[in-house]
């Protein structure tokens, strides 16, 4: 995953956030600025907005009813979550299950765990592994402020749980028994990391992107962004939405190998990250992927006469390597 977006980002030599922090730049170096036809057209004016969930582009689904037992409420949420994973492949999931105050505190340890001279990169990042156990090093993980490692911990548990859940949703909604995709990914041998991005205030927002348009190689996405600064951007046509975040919600995103598992009946959709001149943003992205090492293709109740498999069989690892050699999009 890195990897993958190592390869679209300059790699920076000054951390993005020392350079907005100086308070002196007026504009952005050079290396920064992007092709003329990659800038973003429509950086929206105010990008601080209130929290309407109403105002959202893509939808936001309430799993409260799951929870209830009602046959006719869980169908309901089904019907929303397979149309929004075919028709859009993201979407806002609320009532998910894992605790608020927890999904707060992680932004909150997460952001401060961005250290002014830790890790280069444009709009700074850092990686923290969660699984496989084996690539778990709590000493990788911020050390400050105390709490930080405990509550990442915790967030992570919750939110592979509620990744599990949303699992079994697309599964059952592809008409596959409800493990099915969760087989596919070799079950317990996940591996699940998180990403956290730091976005800070840019002088020339028009100039440059927070992170270039690419679709994300793994299983799903749960993205957890300020909720009152927009940043993301998704690919609709020719169009980019720019994603109003829902409070408490995280946003929910197919990646290449849900296409390849549905044979192209779920997308991997493209999507990108603005900045802007008066706020600095902050998103954890959490990829919940499959085992690196086994081949993967089309689940085969979904290969039929009518729609023959789309997409050659590959492990993760060798997909990775192939997109590194092919660019950053798998063809829809
Ligand atoms: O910051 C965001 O909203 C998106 C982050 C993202 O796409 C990524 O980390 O791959």
């Amino acid at each position: 995953m890195g990897d993958h977006l190592q390869l679209v980002l300059p790699e920076p030599i000054v951390p993005v956030q020392s350079l907005s922090d100086s308070g002196r730049l007026s504009h952005i170096p050079e290396r920064y600025i992007i092709h003329p036809s990659d800038r973003p057209s429509d950086i929206p004016h105010i990008a601080t907005f209130s929290d309407d969930a109403g105002t959202a582009n893509i939808p936001v689904i309430d799993l409260e009813g799951l929870r209830s037992g009602d046959a006719r409420e869980r169908t309901e949420i089904l019907e929303r979550v397979a149309a929004a994973c075919r028709d859009w492949g993201f979407f806002q999931v609320v009532n998910h299950g894992v605790s608020l105050e927890l999904m707060d505190a992680a932004r909150e340890v997460c952001r401060l765990g961005i250290e002014k001279d830790a890790v280069l990169n444009w709009s700074d990042y850092y990686f923290l592994h969660y699984l496989p156990p084996s690539l778990k090093d709590y000493q990788k993980w911020p050390a400050l402020p105390t709490s930080c490692r405990e509550e990442i911990d915790e967030y992570g548990k919750q939110v592979v749980a509620l990744a599990g859940r949303i699992m079994r949703i697309m599964s059952t909604n592809l008409g596959l028994n409800e493990d099915s995709l969760q087989d596919a990914f070799r079950g317990d041998d996940i591996g699940a990391c998180l990403r956290v991005n730091f976005y800070p205030k840019c002088p020339q927002p028009d100039l440059t992107l927070g992170l270039s348009s690419h679709s994300d190689p793994g299983g799903i996405t749960l993205l957890l962004p300020n909720s009152n600064v927009a940043g993301l951007q998704v690919r609709r046509g020719h169009d980019w939405i720019t994603i109003m975040p829902a409070t408490h919600a995280f946003i929910v995103s197919m990646g290449d190998q849900i296409q390849i598992l549905s044979n192209g009946i779920y997308k991997s959709v493209e999507h990108r990250v603005i900045v802007n001149s008066s706020d600095e943003r902050i998103s954890l992205a959490f990829f919940y992927n499959m085992r690196a090492n086994i081949p993967i293709g089309s689940v085969k109740e979904l290969v039929t006469y009518e729609r023959p498999a789309l997409y050659d069989r590959m492990t993760f690892d060798e997909y990775r390597k192939w997109i590194r050699l092919r660019g950053p999009k798998i063809p829809s």
